[in-house]
């Protein structure tokens, strides 16, 4: 059977594709609605904005041949953005129509006691007929989710031949995927859940519909519902040694480089791609790449870290950011590519998400010098706009600036046990750029709001003191910026042992910890970690 994929222009479909092909399948794309009839099994993926997604199938004519289909009784799938557009309409863009196979409205989640965007791995579980599995969803398992609109479940209007396998997150219940023979509608991403997304999307191509199943513990039921897990994500700093070849290293308070007695040279702790393998196998929910020297000087087509992220997606089913170099650039022979376009080359490679730095701190100084006004033209708004926030992380590299005070500075500052030179009880946290070699006049509370503001999705917060030091995350800091935002936050720098990852989840509300040196040295496995949180009560993907 070939899989034919809907292309209207939406985000990033190479994932999905990977996944497909992994499973033994051909896929070809269908590029016009005339094509759309003759598919043996059609996949329709959505990325980003609903209006978006329902406005291109409008305008290139797509609406009606995608409604006959989904409606034909022929295989048919539809992934995120896409379950949200066979409903009527979506509050995200009330102008837009969707296909209108499902009456309702999608809806957006409430921010007041949890963050939004809903990021990471939860349950999905059909609640009504416990005998039977279907298309290989099971109560236990946790697929990865990441969208700010959901389709609730209180009054939800489906023909009587649909299963609706529900989510929980917070207080709000929603749909999961929407089922029958041929038909399979998810919310979540089944191609970034792992060994559970993929058994899904092969239980959908071979016709698997239902299987019998011997009864589901009820109780297993309720717990599934249990709802988001922490996330533990490990990070690759990538960069080439100096003998030209690209490695993962590691730093010290982000120097890189061996002491001068030992060598100098750049560490290196593996390649990028086995690592990713690695960790991917050892149950990492995410993997973050992080060019750490944005190969200078480098076209955009040759950027080495493209086919590090084609080759990882190729066999990790799992999430994946790239960091570094997202900004506009001007490739040497003078071409220039907004960010957007740069950021539209990584995804197309196989990013999920791409996470900015020194250019996120340069737009929210902009964003107050113009009086809290957005301008649309930063990158920022950009990717966010046509991917989507999710896609959009931040990553803040702070170092700690002591005070005697909180009165002596007009930045943010808290306690902390962290005491500086002069015994100093109090700190602030200093935005820098250019991977930590220069401060800028902005901290960590003002620059994460204004990203919140401009269109992030997520933070991943750094910390310049802690990075290396095995010292356990910078408890304070996490919870600052946590309780500055809505956004789900990534604590980092620091981890040490299995210890620091649990302290972090109990003392700040933080939704997910990285994490890089431990991984790497071995010092425990990213299993040994989720082992260790299950025991000590941290909701976790095993
Ligand atoms: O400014 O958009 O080009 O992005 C540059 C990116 O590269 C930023 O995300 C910045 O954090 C990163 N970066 C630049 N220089 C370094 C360096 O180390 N010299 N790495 C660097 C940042 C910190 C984390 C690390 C955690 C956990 N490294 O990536 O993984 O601190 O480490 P640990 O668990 O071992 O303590 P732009």
């Amino acid at each position: 059977m070939i899989v034919s994929i809907l292309d209207y222009g939406s985000g990033n479909v190479r994932s999905l594709v990977n996944a497909i092909q992994h499973l033994g399948y051909k896929v070809e794309w269908i590029r016009s609605p005339e094509e759309i009839a003759n598919a043996e099994c059609l996949i329709f993926p959505g990325v980003g904005n609903f209006g978006f997604v329902c406005d291109s199938l409008a305008k290139e004519g797509y609406l009606e041949a995608l409604r006959d289909y989904a409606l034909s009784g022929k295989p048919f799938m539809a992934v995120c953005v896409g379950i949200q557009a066979l409903f009527e309409g979506s509050v995200e863009a009330p102008e837009s129509k969707g296909l209108g196979i499902f009456p309702g409205l999608v809806q957006k989640f409430q921010s007041k006691n949890k963050s939004v965007p809903h990021i990471g791995w939860n349950s999905c579980a059909v609640r009504s007929n416990t005998e039977q599995e279907h298309y290989g969803l099971r109560p236990h398992d946790k697929f990865y989710f990441v969208h700010s609109y959901m389709i609730p479940t209180a009054n939800l209007q489906l023909p009587s031949d649909f299963h609706v396998a529900t989510t929980r997150y917070g207080d709000e219940t929603f749909v999961g995927a929407i089922m029958k023979k041929n038909f399979l509608a998810t919310q979540f991403h089944p191609e970034k859940s792992g060994a559970a997304g993929l058994r899904c999307i092969e239980a959908f191509l071979s016709g698997n519909y239902e299987k019998a199943i011997s009864g589901v513990d009820t109780q297993l039921l309720e717990n599934s519902s249990g709802g988001l897990t922490k996330r533990v994500i490990a990070c690759l700093d990538v960069r080439s040694n100096d003998s030209g070849d690209l490695v993962v290293t590691k730093g010290d308070q982000y120097d890189v480089r061996e002491k001068a007695a030992a060598g100098g040279e750049v560490r290196n702790l593996g390649k990028p791609v086995e690592l990713c393998q690695r960790y991917f196998e050892e149950g990492a929910d995410e993997v973050v790449f992080l060019n750490i020297t944005s190969f200078r000087n480098c076209p955009l087509a040759d950027a080495p870290m493209l086919q590090v992220l084609a080759k990882a997606a190729q066999t990790v089913f799992v999430p994946l950011t790239v960091g570094g170099g997202i900004r506009e650039i001007v490739d040497p022979d003078g071409t220039v590519y907004s960010a957007v376009e740069v950021a539209g080359t990584y995804f197309r490679s196989g990013a999920d998400k791409v996470s900015i730095g020194s250019d996120a701190v340069y737009a929210a100084e902009q964003y107050y010098a113009n009086a809290q006004k957005l301008t649309g033209t930063t990158a920022i708004e950009t990717i966010s706009a046509a991917y989507g926030c999710q896609a959009v992380v931040i990553s803040i590299d702070p170092k700690r600036q002591y005070v005697k005070s909180p009165e002596e500075t007009k930045h943010h500052a808290i306690k902390t046990p962290h005491r500086g030179p002069n015994g100093e009880e109090y700190a602030w946290y200093q935005c820098t750029v250019k991977g930590g070699r220069e401060y800028r006049d902005i901290d960590v509370v003002e620059l994460a709001r204004a990203c919140e503001a401009m269109g992030a999705g997520e933070v991943l917060l750094n910390c310049m003191d802690q990075d290396g030091s095995n010292a356990g995350y910078d408890i304070g800091l996490v919870r600052l910026v946590k309780e500055s935002v809505k956004i789900p936050v990534i604590a980092s720098s620091g981890a040490g042992v299995s210890e620091h990852f649990e302290q972090v989840f109990k003392a700040t509300e933080c939704d997910a910890a990285l994490a890089a040196g431990i991984f790497h040295r071995k010092t425990c496995s990213i299993e040994n970690v989720k082992e260790h949180l299950q025991k000590s009560d941290v909701l976790v993907r095993l």
